[in-house]
């Protein structure tokens, strides 16, 4: 699939330090330095519905990664996949009598654009599950050479006690596990698995639905097995960063990682595993099933200016918890006329280590509400808040303006 267009990215005058990150298998920060490129992959959308605010806000989230690893000097190799093919997406269709690859294409589209307006820098593999199908084939078959898949009634499950290591992602003990299976996809009660939560790996055909041909006759791949074949193909074994909302982090995570680990023994499937917060509105977590939604296309729809969506989001840490709110949004609007008035000033107060201290706290775990604070600092000594816009440097606004870009995505 074609991703979206990168917005220029300003160079800054210093190095970063290099990244560390929260870890969810160890639940430690852990440095993410690579030798070479640094490799990265962020579970994409499942196209049945326009872009919320929680999924922009882990989508800026890691986009804070991208760009802290870029301003240390690495390149960055980023793969994210579309689920062009799963349940939701077949049950819209079939809701509102519109073709499933009609929405999945027009609801990509709206998501291309979404990323677009927010700055966000595009993957340099973006890929579709459908597109996937002989990837996702061929790893299955390295899963029942190695004995890990079975049959249930046509469909094909993946053993999970095939992976030494399953369960060393997510940590959650095995009641945590069979509670949240089957709010997540899986079907911990069928009939007939060898353990309840084994995930499928190949659906067989059900009328109606799309299917494609495979060693297994007419069917569709799983969820899980889509992720591990794309970011394998893209970014190879153990590469840096699986990444997404905590909402993934069982079972989708955590199955990923077993299906690379049974294919490849030996080889971790990812080194960190990192995890978005989840954002709220009206008290409960946004999501497609509930429709407790602010879409991002809405908010630009009704000329609101990008750059205050992507502050508003900057202004939580992309690990916590939070909920959306308007009033939360308006203050953003006044933040970003005040940082612009001062910005246009041209000179300003001295920057100082303003570039170091913004590059520190975002390579120490993406603190970006530190880093909103250490522009903010500057803005008031420049616009004379604090009293302290005595002094003057004549380069000063220009500074802060590349770094806003460069290291928070901020073009104002
Ligand atoms: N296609 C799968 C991943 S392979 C999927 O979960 N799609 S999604 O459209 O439901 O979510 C896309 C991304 O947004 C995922 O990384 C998900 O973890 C994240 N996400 C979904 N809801 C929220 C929310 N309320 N807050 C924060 N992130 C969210
Ligand atoms: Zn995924």
């Amino acid at each position: 699939m074609q991703p979206w267009s990168a917005p220029d990215v300003p160079a800054l005058p210093v190095t970063a330090p290099e990244v560390a990150l929260h870890d969810t298998a160890t639940g430690g920060l852990v440095p993410v330095a690579p030798e070479g490129p640094a490799r990265l992959y962020v579970c994409g959308i499942t196209p049945y519905d326009a872009t919320h605010m929680g999924h922009a806000a882990t989508y800026v989230g890691f986009d804070l990664l991208n760009r802290a690893w870029r301003n240390a000097g690495h390149e960055v190799v980023y793969a994210q996949n579309v689920t062009d093919v799963d349940d939701p997406l077949l049950e819209r269709a079939t809701k509102v009598g519109i073709p499933w690859q009609e929405i999945a294409e027009r609801e990509t589209e709206l998501f291309r654009q979404d990323m677009t307006a927010l700055r966000v820098l595009p993957p340099a593999f973006y890929t579709g599950a459908v597109e996937s199908i002989p990837l996702v084939i061929a790893l299955i078959e390295r899963l029942e050479a190695a004995g890990a898949a079975y049959e249930v009634e046509g469909d094909l499950y993946f053993s999970v006690t095939a992976d030494p290591a399953f369960g060393e992602e997510s940590h959650l003990s095995r009641e945590e596990m069979l509670r949240i299976f089957p709010q997540r996809g899986g079907d911990p009660d069928r009939p007939g698995k060898k353990d309840p939560l084994d995930p499928i790996l190949w659906l067989a055909e059900r009328p109606g639905e799309p299917s494609w041909e495979s060693p297994w006759g007419r069917g569709r791949p799983g969820w899980h097995i889509e992720c591990a074949a794309i970011a394998m193909e893209h970014l190879g074994g153990s590469f840096d960063v699986q990444g997404g909302g905590s909402d993934l982090v069982f079972p989708h995570h955590e199955m990923c990682a077993g299906h690379a680990q049974v294919a490849v023994p030996g080889t971790p499937f990812a080194k960190v595993y990192a995890h978005a917060g989840m954002v709220a509105y009206d008290g409960e977590k946004m999501s497609k099933s509930k429709g407790n939604l602010v879409f991002v296309s809405s908010l630009r729809n009704s000329d609101i200016d990008p750059m205050a969506i992507r502050l508003t989001l900057l202004r939580h840490h992309y690990r916590s918890d939070w909920e959306w709110t308007n009033a939360e949004l308006n203050e953003s609007f006044n933040i970003l006329d005040q940082w612009r008035k001062a910005l246009a000033l041209g000179a300003g107060a001295p920057t100082g280590l303003v570039v170091e201290d913004v590059l520190d706290v975002l390579a120490a775990d993406l603190d970006s509400p530190a880093a909103l604070e250490v522009i903010q600092d500057w803005v008031d000594a420049t616009l004379g808040v604090d009293g302290l816009a005595d002094a003057s440097e004549a380069t000063a606004a220009a500074t802060i303006s590349d770094l806003l870009d460069a290291a928070l995505g901020l073009k104002l």
